[in-house]
């Protein structure tokens, strides 16, 4: 297998398959494309990988499977025994919308607070709508923690936690309030986990 990514520093849409690979235990090759390139050259060199000119990809028996979440629902097939998803009906169904909201929408939060590993912690004046997006977080991982129980969205960490580690990143880069201690604690949690540290020491060294 092969996960082709961006920029460690600031493809948070390429952080939340790899974490998922991680987790997998799995050995995977990296293959990593600078985003941001002058004239074309990012595009020019992801598309001999990723017929969609984006990454992530994942090469893997003779497919390239694009967007992070069909990756990700892909290795939850292949891996049943990392336990991607909970066995919970329910749960899983819950933690599905989550990931599928956070992939689909937030745009005004991902537009307003880039994921960007090396910038200085300083907040910066957000719109109304980036406002609502910070609400529906905060009230998302509220319920989900509740009714798992945590310590992470369903319980055990899953995928619903990889698509939100790039949140707590933007929440922390731009000082925004996770609203209550327990969202902190998650918040902490993700920001601690191993392999979430070993993405974000990488991508300070990135120029
Ligand atoms: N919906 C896609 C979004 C992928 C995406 O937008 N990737 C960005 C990097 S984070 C990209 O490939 N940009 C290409 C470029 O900047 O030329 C997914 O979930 O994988």
């Amino acid at each position: 297998m092969e996960l082709v990514i961006g920029s460690k520093r600031w493809s948070s849409w390429s952080m939340r398959p790899w974490l998922v690979l991680k987790r997998t235990g799995a050995p995977f090759h990296e293959r990593l494309i600078r985003l941001y390139q002058a004239d074309g050259a990012t595009r020019a060199q992801i598309l001999p990988h990723s017929p969609s000119g984006r990454v992530p990809a994942l090469k893997t028996g003779g497919i390239v499977i694009a967007e992070s979440l069909a990756i990700c629902e892909y290795l939850a097939e292949v891996f049943p025994e990392a336990k991607l998803w909970p066995q919970d009906v329910d749960l899983r169904a819950l933690g599905r919308s989550a990931a599928s909201e956070m992939h689909a929408g937030f745009r005004a939060l991902r537009l307003e607070c880039p994921m960007d590993l090396a910038r200085p912690v300083e907040p910066v004046p957000l719109s109304d709508e980036a406002q609502a997006d910070i609400a529906r977080v905060r009230a998302l991982w509220t319920d989900l923690l509740g009714r798992s129980g945590g310590p992470f969205l369903l319980g055990d960490w899953s995928i619903a936690d990889a698509f939100f580690t790039p949140v707590a990143t933007r929440f922390r880069t731009y000082a925004v309030d996770p609203g209550t201690p327990e969202l902190a604690a998650y918040m902490d949690r993700l920001l601690t986990w191993p392999d979430f540290l070993a993405w974000e020491a990488a991508g300070r060294l990135e120029t």
